[in-house]
């Protein structure tokens, strides 16, 4: 018989143990995470109350599509991964298009749901919330993960930060089996399996022949111009992107949550003359934006194409990026905090400026298109339209520079993104790559949580319903969030008549003369019902000063917009005519 198994039951001293629950929470923390936006119930109730417990912020919200969107904002906003937590199946499902849409977007987020019984599910076999949740989630995400050992909790959450956050970020999805957090380990052995990721994003430095010919490029230009784009504002290199634009004195462009990298007001911004510089352009250097859609496939009209093709340098981390629409001459592939960096470097002392025959045309061209903007603005009709009640939330903006600006709809989108100025860097939040609708309350929230600055929601009525339910989180939360509702009655506008005689509206239709406001009242917010301009100003300046939740329902001509806003053009026609 050996000698530790003759030591009398009552003198063995009980082992320290961990458990599944409090290896995840250790691990995140241990990576400085220390937020969960999501959902609770089976099996992640208690992993929720453990997290708070432990000290971490755990914000729960209505509908896991919003967690899971505040975790993607809360990513863009802060570099690290935001941490969206479900049920399994429904709860899964519910949060998977937030974990999609960070993925287009390129914003960090780690979607972690709980699931169920591997054998179960496998061998499907109709377990409570069933579903083969990795399978469904790999395409839809940068990475996909399952943990099925305490043990490797550690491991799966280092590869998830480490996916999410290297090389172009992501969406990651982490499947926690439900068995998983109440299996024991020895605690020691617990924390030793735990990973603190040492550079999750490591610097890609450009090549120096690549920066050259960059330059090279740039150097010969007769109408240069630079596109910044979201990735740049999450890059956080602000002072160096300020620095290559200044050095250069090239007229730039912000893509739309680029907006406030340099304040819109700057006089190289060439914002004002968008149509203008696009087509007239002969060197176009793209710093963290895709040629997608947003930028007509870097084609076509917009970028007169029948007067030649323009020549493009872009910066992106994404090799797989260049030559994605049209031929890059001067791709530099690195991260843009380097990139920018070695560009500014090489700039030297005797970087040519722009020819002034180019600048002067822009500065025409915006003089003529602001002071049109400037009457404009000015009116004040009655009812409201889109342009007189964004002025007073632009004028808003402009006192409070540091406010966060978090914006969805279309007219709504449109105008908003083009009429309010915004002065600093990653103040703008809004519906992306895929203009989807749904991401008010959760990006509000995020916003709220992670600065503790004024968050101003600027939301169609339509855009508004996917996520209102959300104003009770606000609200629980006590947040510094001020919606403003732009109600038109209807998607796009309310003036829509149902042609067949039926009693039933038009498909874009909604209630009429609905009050918004009394949805924020009723969870204990400020509800205000503005139906001019001065009403509305006061409204947002009494949320601002008193950080309290308010919802302002801002009543909007129901026939001011058009139909889906700018890209009405994407609508299919029918050719039948009846
Ligand atoms: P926008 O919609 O503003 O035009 P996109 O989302 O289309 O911007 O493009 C963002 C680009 O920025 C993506 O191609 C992405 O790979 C790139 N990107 C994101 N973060 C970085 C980074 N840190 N360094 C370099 N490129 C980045
Ligand atoms: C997830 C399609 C694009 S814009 C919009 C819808 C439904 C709402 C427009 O009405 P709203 O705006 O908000 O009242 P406004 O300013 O013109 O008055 N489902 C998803 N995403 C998208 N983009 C749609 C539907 C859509």
């Amino acid at each position: 018989m050996s000698a530790v198994l003759s030591i009398p039951a009552k003198d063995i001293q009980p082992r320290e143990l961990t458990d599944g629950f409090h290896l995840v929470i250790d691990a995140l923390k241990l990576n400085d995470i220390d937020t969960i936006f999501g959902l609770p119930g089976i099996p992640v109730t208690d992993l929720c109350r453990m997290a708070q417990a432990e000290g971490m912020r755990v914000i729960s919200f209505r509908h896991e599509q919003h967690a899971g969107n505040a975790a993607a904002a809360a990513g863009f906003l802060t570099g690290k991964p935001g941490i969206c937590l479900t049920v399994s199946a429904p709860g899964f499902l519910n949060g998977l298009t937030a974990l999609a849409n960070a993925t287009t977007n390129c914003f960090p987020m780690i979607l972690i749901s709980g699931s169920s019984e591997r054998e179960i599910v496998d061998l499907q076999q109709g377990d409570y919330e069933e579903m083969d949740q990795l399978a469904i989630a790999k395409p839809l995400c940068k990475a996909a993960y399952r943990v099925l050992h305490a043990e490797d909790i550690g491991v799966g959450i280092a590869r998830a930060i480490r996916a999410a956050v290297s090389g172009r970020p992501g969406g990651v999805y982490l499947d926690l089996p439900a068995k998983l957090f109440a299996q024991t380990m020895d605690a020691e052995a617990g924390r030793n399996s735990l990973i603190k990721v040492v550079d999750p994003a490591p610097k890609q430095i450009p090549a120096p022949d690549a920066v050259k010919r960059a330059i090279d490029l740039l150097k010969g230009a007769k109408k240069p111009l630079i596109l910044l784009g979201k990735g740049a504002a999450y890059a956080q290199c602000d002072a160096d992107v300020r620095a290559l634009i200044e050095k250069t004195g090239i007229p730039y462009l912000p893509m739309s949550m680029a907006k406030g990298l340099l304040p819109d007001t700057h006089v190289q911004s060439a914002a004002a003359a968008r149509s203008y510089v696009l087509q007239e352009a002969d060197v176009v250097m793209l710093v963290g934006a895709r040629l997608n859609w947003l930028l007509s496939h870097g084609k076509g009209k917009t970028w007169a194409q029948d007067k030649g093709p323009k020549r493009f340098i872009q910066i992106d981390i994404s090799p797989t990026e260049i030559d994605s629409n049209v031929a890059i001459e001067a791709p530099l592939i690195g991260d843009i905090g380097s990139c920018v960096a070695a560009l500014v470097a090489g700039l030297g002392t005797n970087f040519p400026k722009p020819p002034t025959d180019w600048t002067g045309a822009i500065a025409e061209r915006k003089d003529k298109n602001l002071s049109k903007m400037a009457e404009t603005l000015a009116k004040r009709p009655s009812p409201m339209n889109f342009h007189s009640a964004l002025s007073v939330i632009r004028d808003a903006v402009k006192a409070r520079p540091d406010a966060i600006v978090v914006n969805e709809g279309a007219n709504t989108l449109d105008f908003a993104r083009s009429i309010v100025d915004m002065y600093e860097p990653r103040k703008r939040l809004d519906v992306g790559t895929w203009g989807i609708m749904g991401i008010g309350m959760g990006f509000s929230v995020a916003a709220a949580v992670t600065t503790g600055k004024p968050v101003i929601a600027i939301e169609g009525d339509s855009a508004f319903g996917f996520s209102g339910m959300e104003v009770e989180t606000i609200c629980r939360y006590d947040l510094p969030i001020c919606v403003i509702v732009f109600n038109n009655n209807g998607v796009y506008r309310g003036t829509d008549k149902n042609p067949s005689g039926h009693s039933d509206v038009a498909p874009t239709v909604f209630v009429k003369n609905a009050r918004y406001d009394k949805l924020m009242e009723a969870f204990g917010g400020v509800g205000i019902n503005a139906t001019t301009a001065d009403e509305l100003a006061k409204g947002l300046a009494e949320a601002i000063a008193s950080g309290k939740p308010t919802l302002i329902n801002a009543v909007i001509d129901e026939a001011a917009g058009t139909e889906s806003g700018r890209i009405s053009s994407l609508n299919p026609q029918s050719a039948v005519k009846k």
